[in-house]
């Protein structure tokens, strides 16, 4: 049974929604980040040094060992791994699955995250944060748009990690003030992914 360290984020909520799709056992420990201590106990920062969500600690690692981890990003390329999926086989649409992986990890995650900071977390709203990161986050919807228009899925005619790690961040477009109208081929794509069983119960993850 693998064991998933979470919160009701977007970041946790990638690693529920694999667990879900591969159809992994797991136990849910649930990381209040709220309170900005449980991330930094010091038994918690032995598997996230980081002290953020999510974490694993799958009892069967790669040598049969127990093994922990942290960075979503690098989770999702470990559990398709392990169970084969998610990650196409053939080299060509291998890379374009990490390529579109890695645009979230390094622009979709941290940049939507700073225009929910600025636009909701500050109790006195700062406009040069709000534009800025609102800005980009559109900018970034439009880079979507126009992939999905050409290809079903993210990274091409394949559901991957690259869509199950975009999917939570994109569910979240009313706090960073996207409408969806604006980008069809992204609406198509998130409505599509959304009716996935596995997504709908790992996007319920934590029960609060
Ligand atoms: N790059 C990391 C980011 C993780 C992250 O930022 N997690 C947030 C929640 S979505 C967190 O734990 N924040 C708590 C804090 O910063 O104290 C990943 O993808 O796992």
């Amino acid at each position: 049974m693998i064991e998933l360290y979470t919160w009701s984020t977007p970041n946790g909520r990638k690693v529920s929604i694999m667990l879900e799709e591969c159809g992994l056992p797991y136990n849910v420990h649930k990381i209040n980040i709220g309170t900005n201590r449980e991330q930094f106990a010091p038994e918690y920062l032995k598997i996230n040094p980081n002290g953020k969500i999510p974490s694993i600690v799958d009892p069967e690692g790669p040598d049969g060992k127990p093994y922990s981890m942290m960075e979503s990003g690098a989770i999702l390329i470990y559990l398709a791994g392990k169970t084969g999926k998610f990650l196409p086989k053939s080299e060509r649409t291998k890379y374009d699955a990490l390529q579109w992986l890695m645009f979230q990890m390094g622009s979709v995650g941290p940049m939507f995250g700073q225009a929910h900071h600025f636009m909701r977390a500050k109790k006195d709203e700062i406009p040069y944060g709000s534009e800025r990161y609102g800005n980009e986050a559109k900018r970034l919807y439009g880079v979507m748009d126009r992939q999905l228009q050409a290809h079903e899925y993210l990274s091409g005619a394949e559901y991957t990690i690259a869509d199950i790690a975009t999917y939570p961040w994109v569910a979240r477009h009313e706090w960073h003030r996207v409408d969806l109208a604006g980008f069809p081929s992204v609406k198509r794509w998130y409505d599509t992914i959304g009716r996935r069983a596995a997504v709908v119960k790992g996007m319920a993850v934590p029960q609060t």
